[in-house]
This record gives C-alpha cells, sequence and structure tokens, in this order.
C-alpha cells in the first residue's frame, strides 16, 4: 500500500486551491470541455466523473482540470455524468470511440462496470480509477486506483467520539446515534458506515439509524428533519460528507434545538467528513461540527503522476491511498488510536 508524501493539512490548502483556479470548473449542466494542449503529440486523456453534488467533487473536478489543462502537454475530454452510472458508461463507450489514450473513471458506485471496462480493455486503453473503487472479480479491469482509506476514515471519526464521550462521563449506552450516509453503494458511503457500525457495535452505542443523504445539503436537511421527528433521543449526528453536516445543523436549529459538543446538557453533537466545505470548516472552528475527518479531493496531480509512470513503462502500485487527517476544535481529545497508529487531532 502506497503512501503519498504527507499532505498540507487540507483545512488549509482547499480555499487556496479553488481561488488560484477560479471557476474552471463546468457548471453540472455542462458535458463536456476539451481542454487543447499545444503539444502535437499530447496525450488525450478521458476523464468520468460521477457528478457535482458537492463541495468535494467539485474540488477533485477542478484539481483534475488545473493537472491536465492548458500548457500541461495533456488533452483532457471531460464528462460530467450528472450522478448517473449509465451517463458515465456512455462516456466511457465515448472515449473508447474517439480512442484516447487513458480513461480516467470516478464511479458513482462499485457495482455494474464489469461489461465497460472489458470494452476499454479490448481497446487496449488503460483505465485509471479515482476516489471511489469499482467492485470487479477481474482487477485487471484497471491500471491502478488512487483515492481514501473510507473505512480508516470512518474508524478515526469513531475513536474520536468514543475518546471524546469518555472524557466527559458519558456512558456508551447513553450514545443514541445516527448516521446520515452517502449514496449507497459508493465505496466513500460503504466504508464509513462499516467504520461507525463496527465501532457502535463494539462499545456498545445505540446506533439508532442509518438513512442516506445522499451526500448533498438538501437531503441532508431532510433526513435530519424526519429523524428528529422519529427520535426524541439523538444526542450524536454522524454525517457522511461536510454537506450533508450543514443540511443538518440547519434542521436542528430549525427545530428549536442546539448543536455542539455538551451532549451530557442537551446539545446535539454532529461530526462530519472531507474538509472542504468553507462553511463546514467555519462550523467546525466554531464548535457547531465538533469533528471533521478529512478526505482529500486534490487527486489531480496524483492521477497525473501515475499515468506519467504508466508513460515511462513503470508498473504503479494497484491502491494508492493518501494520507489524512482529523479536525477538531472541541478540547479533550488530542491524539486518537486506530489499528496500533496514533493520529494527531489537527486544531485550526
Ligand atoms: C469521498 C467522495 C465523497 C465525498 C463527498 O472520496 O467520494 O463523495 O466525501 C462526495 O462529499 O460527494
Amino acid at each position: 500500500m502506497k503512501k503519498f508524501l504527507k499532505l498540507i493539512p487540507l483545512l488549509l490548502l482547499i480555499p487556496t486551491v479553488l481561488a488560484g483556479c477560479g471557476s474552471s470548473i463546468p457548471s453540472e449542466n455542462s458535458e463536456e470541455i476539451m481542454q487543447d494542449s499545444k503539444a502535437d503529440d499530447a496525450i488525450t486523456v478521458g476523464f468520468s466523473q460521477l457528478g457535482a453534488e458537492s463541495d468535494w467533487r467539485s474540488a477533485n473536478t477542478d484539481s483534475m482540470l488545473k493537472a491536465f489543462g492548458e500548457g500541461s502537454g495533456y488533452n483532457l475530454i471531460y464528462k460530467n455524468g450528472q450522478q448517473k452510472q449509465a451517463n458515465q458508461i456512455t462516456a466511457i463507450r465515448m472515449f473508447i470511440q474517439q480512442e484516447v489514450d487513458y480513461i480516467v473513471l470516478a464511479p458513482s458506485t462499485e457495482d455494474g462496470w464489469e461489461t465497460v471496462l472489458s470494452e476499454a480493455r479490448e481497446a487496449d486503453i488503460p483505465v485509471i480509477l479515482v476516489d471511489r473503487r469499482v467492485n470487479t472479480a477481474d482487477k485487471n479491469l484497471y491500471s491502478c486506483w488512487v483515492g481514501s482509506d473510507f473505512e480508516l476514515e470512518g474508524k478515526k471519526m469513531a475513536a474520536w467520539i468514543k475518546a471524546y464521550t469518555e472524557g466527559v462521563g458519558i456512558a456508551p449506552e447513553d450514545i443514541h446515534i445516527v448516521n446520515i450516509q452517502g449514496n449507497i453503494g459508493s465505496t466513500a458511503q460503504i466504508g464509513r458506515t462499516r467504520g461507525l457500525a463496527n465501532a457502535a457495535r463494539d462499545n456498545g452505542w445505540d446506533l439508532m439509524a442509518e438513512v442516506s443523504g445522499d451526500f448533498t445539503e438538501n437531503r441532508g436537511r431532510e433526513v435530519m428533519a424526519a429523524l428528529l421527528k422519529r427520535f426524541d433521543n439523538i444526542n450524536v449526528v454522524y454525517c457522511e460528507n461536510d454537506n450533508m453536516a450543514i443540511g443538518a445543523i440547519d434542521a436542528i436549529e430549525s427545530a428549536g434545538r442546539k448543536v455542539g459538543s455538551d451532549i451530557g446538557n442537551g446539545e446535539i453533537m454532529v461530526v462530519s467528513f472531507d474538509g472542504v466545505n468553507e462553511t463546514a470548516l467555519e462550523y467546525a472552528s466554531q464548535g457547531k461540527i465538533s469533528c471533521i475527518a478529512e478526505c482529500n479531493p486534490l487527486h489531480g496531480p496524483r492521477v497525473r503522476g501515475l499515468i506519467e509512470m504508466l508513460q515511462r513503462g513503470e508498473i504503479p502500485e494497484k491502491f494508492n491511498y493518501v494520507d489524512e487527517k482529523l479536525f477538531s476544535s472541541v478540547p479533550g481529545v488530542d491524539a486518537i488510536v486506530v489499528d496500533g497508529k496514533t493520529y494527531k487531532v489537527e486544531r485550526k
């Protein structure tokens, strides 16, 4: 398992990246942009992005467009799948027809890719997976993958919840937690959900519900409002991304409840993943979000590095994980241990 260089804490990096790149992110409805390179022998990359559902996704897209943009020596064909696997499959078939040199796929969910990836292999076009993974029996249908260890992200968050609640004397059986999940069947959802569910079982927490908020703010708000009607004892809300956390906090405050880490005095503690959305970062520094598990979206340079290795005839690691941190402004937990490894909790 290859580890990339230690990352500058994402929380300090993303606003700069987005600001520095301007609005090169195509709107959600734009189907395709071609960034022509001046170089005649440019390598052509077909990039099938799953959609534009969150700030994380926009930062991920922007990172890719920047890495393969003007002057990079590459031609990039970008296709936005608008959250539909069928659109991504169509895009990959278009890339095959156009005889691109590489296909980069950020898959919406894990299942249903065997046929189209077999077609790419028959066309002798290497496929690189970015962010989420695909569930294929034949791992040779793609050259390599780069992204996050989502179950580790969930384990780290659960370890933080355990350390914090033990530190303030909350008994495990008094932790009444709901999980607002990402898109069901996506690698990020599967890993983060498993990380929490296993910890709740092992620690004796009351995990009352797991409901998908589709990684969007609006669905996060709707799901949280419904959960507050269903349960009157929720004291921890585990949101599988920042956008859903922002929606959930709005619903909690609209219901007249207070978000914060003082769950012993009736506050509802909200924790989240990504560390990209500006509002979520502000909430975290205020303590409205008690802890954020970083999920780094800046995969453009990493994907480009993998293509450059393949171009040199080198064989990259099959699975390339990025190192990520935890962020909290809530006092009491300076580090957590997961699978024998210690992770420092970053303070803003
Ligand atoms: C995680 C990525 C998830 C983010 C969400 O790598 O797949 O999808 O956590 C995004 O914000 O929508």
